[in-house]
C-alpha cells in the first residue's frame, strides 16, 4: 500500500515541480501530493513504532530466557561446588588413613579397630577415617565379618542401636534393621541395652550397654 502511495506521489510531484505557477488542476495535484506525502510520513512513523515495539518485546523475551538460563547455571554451579567439596573431603580422609589397615570386600572397605572403646567413641573413630560403624546389610556381609573377628576371639561393636526402645536403627542411614540374628534371649525390651555388637564365636548379635568397651568395625563406601 505504501509503495503505491510513493509511486503516485512521484508521478504527481514530477508534474507539480516542473511548473513555475500552478493552474487549478495543478494545485489539486499539488494538494494530492502533499496529502500522499503526509500519509507516507505517517505510515513510516507507524512502521517505526511497530519496529520499536517488536524490538523491545524480542529483547524482553531474550532477557527473560537469559535470566532463566543464568539462574539454572548458578544452581548447577552450586551443585558442582558441593560435589567438589565432597571429593576434597574424601581425598583428605583417604590421605589420613594411609596407615589404617583396610579389608576390601564387595566394593567397600572395612577397618577392624583393635582398641577397646565404648560405642560412641567407636562411632567417632569411624567418622575420622571417612567411614561409619559398620552396617551389615545381609548374611553374606555378616559371614565375611564373622570370618575375620572369630580369629580375634572378641566381640565387636557394629553401627546398630535402639535409642528409641525397640527400634533398632543403623547409624549410617537411620534405616530400621530387619531379621536380626540375635543371640538367644537378646534383643528384648531393655532400656539399659541399646548398642549392638557381633559375637566372635557364632556371628550372632547381642545388645548391651553402650559404655561397655569393645573393639569395633568401621565400613567405608569408597576405597583407594
Ligand atoms: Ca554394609
Ligand atoms: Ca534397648
Amino acid at each position: 500500500m505504501m509503495v503505491i502511495k510513493i509511486i503516485l506521489l512521484l508521478m504527481i510531484s514530477k508534474n507539480a515541480f516542473s511548473l513555475h505557477c500552478m493552474a487549478d488542476n495543478e494545485k489539486q495535484d499539488f494538494d494530492v501530493s502533499r496529502k500522499a506525502l503526509s500519509e507516507i510520513k505517517a505510515d513510516i512513523q507507524n512502521i517505526r513504532n511497530t519496529l520499536y515495539s517488536d524490538y523491545h518485546q524480542v529483547v524482553n523475551k531474550m532477557y527473560a530466557v537469559l535470566r532463566k538460563r543464568s539462574d539454572s547455571l548458578s544452581k548447577l554451579d552450586q551443585k558442582i561446588q558441593k560435589i567438589d567439596n565432597d571429593f576434597k573431603f574424601v581425598e583428605k580422609t583417604c590421605q589420613n588413613t594411609d596407615d589404617v589397615e583396610l579389608d576390601k570386600y564387595n566394593g567397600h572397605c572395612y577397618h577392624y579397630g583393635t582398641d577397646k572403646i565404648d560405642w560412641f567413641t567407636a562411632k567417632k573413630n569411624c567418622k575420622k577415617i571417612g567411614g561409619y560403624l559398620v552396617k551389615i546389610d545381609n548374611k553374606d556381609e555378616n559371614k565375611r565379618i564373622h570370618s575375620i573377628i572369630r580369629k580375634t576371639g572378641k566381640n565387636h561393636w557394629i553401627g546398630l542401636a535402639d535409642f528409641t526402645e525397640g527400634q533398632f536403627r543403623w547409624t549410617f542411614d537411620q534405616s530400621l534393621a530387619t531379621s536380626i540374628p540375635w543371640f538367644p534371649g537378646r534383643g528384648k525390651h531393655d532400656t539399659n541395652r541399646n548398642c549392638v555388637n557381633i559375637g566372635d564365636s557364632s556371628g550372632q548379635w547381642d545388645d548391651r550397654t553402650c559404655s561397655y568397651k569393645l573393639p569395633y568395625i568401621c565400613e567405608r563406601n569408597l576405597c583407594k
